[in-house]
């Protein structure tokens, strides 16, 4: 028996099979789940489309979230397809190319506004939204963290403090949401080769390093989060909420690095 068997799982942020977002997707599948699938734009949509069909997905929306207007017209779409969902996946993240290239000194409040607006406040913005179709459920959220919400990882700049302010909503919003018997956790996902990572400059390398520095020894992959994803938004995870799991092979865990380790 799936784990997430007869559950209705929206999952936003998915723009090729690299995504995290497809790793949860099919992981969510796999357990049980019914999706309703989210594209940023016309032009991620067209690549989606296949990905949709072959996820059987319930329906594949345009959602950009940085309207107000056209997250109410994709629920109101959603509302038409279903009289509940039981999970809400945020995947996204977006912050100008410029930001990415000079120190986090010299960052633009433009930029700044852009990168919390997309990263952050959409997650609040979905939520909203969501628990309408949440009355008299248990729902269960997920966003997507990094460690650069924590540390500093040079390069990663107004992202990481983007990923910090998530981090801390994450927690708000549980305390508002566990009041109505929903529950909202984060994955912190080490380095995955993505359309969003190649943003950053060097990140062949933060991979790399991430793989030489963890305890295990190894990188991971889209559907380690996707199975991490499955757990957080199963009824196992219950009385979990307000969570920030690394799925990093514990990357996090490490302070310095041992220069000497022959592993
Ligand atoms: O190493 C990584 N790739 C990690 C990613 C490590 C840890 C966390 N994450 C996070 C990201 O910060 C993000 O929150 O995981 C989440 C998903 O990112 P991803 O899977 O790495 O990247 P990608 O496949 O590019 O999906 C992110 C998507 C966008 O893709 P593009 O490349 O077109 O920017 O976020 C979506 C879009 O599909 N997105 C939006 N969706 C709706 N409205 C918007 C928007 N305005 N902007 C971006």
């Amino acid at each position: 028996m799936g784990l997430l068997n007869g559950k209705i799982a929206l999952v936003t942020g998915i723009a090729n099979k690299n995504s995290i977002a497809y790793g949860i997707a099919q992981a969510f599948k796999r357990e049980g789940a019914k999706l309703i699938l989210t594209y940023a734009n016309e032009k991620i949509g067209k690549k989606i489309d296949p990905i949709a069909k072959e996820l059987e997905a319930l329906d594949c929306l345009e959602m950009d979230v940085s309207s107000d207007t056209a997250i109410d017209k994709t629920f109101e779409r959603i509302a038409q397809i279903t009289d509940r969902i039981d999970i809400v996946v945020h995947s996204i993240a977006f912050a100008p190319a410029e930001e990415f290239k000079r120190p986090t000194l010299y960052t633009s409040r433009e930029g700044f506004k852009i990168a919390m607006d997309i990263s952050v406040y959409s997650l609040i913005a979905l939520t909203q939204r969501a628990i309408k179709l949440m009355e008299g459920t248990s729902g269960a959220f997920l966003t997507l963290s990094y460690y650069g919400a924590e540390k500093v990882v040079p390069r990663y700049n107004v992202m990481g403090i983007a990923k910090a302010a998530l981090e801390s909503t994450v927690r708000y919003l549980a305390y508002d949401l566990g009041k109505k018997g929903h529950r909202i956790n984060a994955i912190s996902a080490g380095p995955v080769k993505t359309l969003a990572a190649r943003a950053i400059s060097g990140f062949h390398l933060l991979m790399k390093h991430t793989m030489e520095v963890s305890p295990l020894g190894r990188g991971i992959d889209i559907l380690d989060v996707g199975n991490a994803a499955v757990f957080l938004c199963s009824d196992w995870a219950k009385n979990i909420t307000g969570e920030v799991l690394h799925v990093d092979a514990g990357y996090h865990v490490m302070g310095v690095m041992d220069k000497e380790d022959s592993r």
